[in-house]
């Protein structure tokens, strides 16, 4: 069967074919959902457009979430093009590199502001727009990492914008829920991505996560664009508020 079918959603942050994003956009698509594409900057938009391409995705549009114009007008055209939407994947976060090395304590006032703007903000500023686009419910997730719970090494002030994301997750599914709208996360395990190769000593990490987790390997983006399917389908629809470990159950390990 076909679990989207005549669902539509909005996927934010395929950078390239190694994204998250990619992974979730890749687990609808197969599943018959129609999706609009958004990319970050121009370099980003010659990677996107043959990816938006092989899903049969005409959508893909332009957005800077440090922009409120820039996001406003992503909703506007989806309002025109859809009327409505189902579903909205945020995959999207930013640190200075710099920052993401060396001790916590030594983040600066600008990359903090603007950690938090991109990786915490831009979620409830879309979760704001969506919810016009939601009259009869919908479902919105957001990636998270461990970080959020535990110290993690060099994820510093990723850390904190994390645990405010998952925070807001619960606020939101709190202002949303009545409307049938749903907010959950997903909290990956890592994954060689290009927003994971700032992080110093990843490498370390992965093989860290690799022969400490329950299952004993990594996840890839097809395991988090299963989980992601599944909360953004009916299959979920008791679901909210709910941060969900998709990393070989690392969590659980002391
Ligand atoms: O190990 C990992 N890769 C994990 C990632 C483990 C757990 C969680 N996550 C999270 C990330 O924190 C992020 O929230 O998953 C989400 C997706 O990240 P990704 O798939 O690992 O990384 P990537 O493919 O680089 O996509 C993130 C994209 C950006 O890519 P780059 O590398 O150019 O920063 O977020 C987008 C951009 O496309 N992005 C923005 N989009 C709109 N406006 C902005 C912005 N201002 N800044 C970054």
């Amino acid at each position: 069967g076909q679990l989207m079918a005549g669902k539509r959603g909005l996927i934010m942050g395929v950078a390239n074919n190694r994204s998250i994003a990619w992974g979730i956009a890749k687990a609808c698509a197969a599943q018959g959902a129609e999706i609009a594409l958004t990319y970050q900057g121009d370099a980003l938009k010659k990677r996107v457009e043959p990816l938006a391409a092989e899903l049969g995705t005409k959508t893909v549009l332009h957005c800077d979430v440090t922009d409120g114009a820039s996001i406003d007008n992503v909703f506007d055209t989806l309002a025109k093009e859809w009327g409505s939407l189902d579903f909205l994947i945020h995959a999207i976060a930013f640190s200075d590199k710099n920052e993401l090395d060396g001790r916590y304590v030594d983040t600066t006032e600008k990359n903090f502001t603007q950690s938090l703007l991109i990786s915490c903000y831009s979620f409830t500023a879309l979760a704001k727009r969506a919810e016009k686009l939601m009259p009869n419910g919908g479902s919105l997730v957001t990636l998270t990492y461990y970080g959020a719970e535990k110290v993690m090494p060099h994820y510093n002030v990723m850390g904190v914008a994390k645990a405010a994301l998952e925070a807001s997750v619960r606020y939101l599914a709190a202002d949303l829920g009545r409307t049938g709208i749903r907010v959950n996360a997903i909290s990956a395990g890592p994954i060689k991505t290009l927003a994971a190769s700032g992080i110093a000593d990843f490498r370390y990490i992965l093989k860290w996560n690799e022969y400490n987790s329950a299952l004993r390997r990594n996840v890839t983006i097809d395991d988090v664009g299963n989980a992601g399917l599944y909360l953004v389908s009916d299959l979920s629809r008791g679901v909210s508020g709910e941060i969900h470990h998709v990393d070989s159950g690392y969590h659980i390990q002391g």
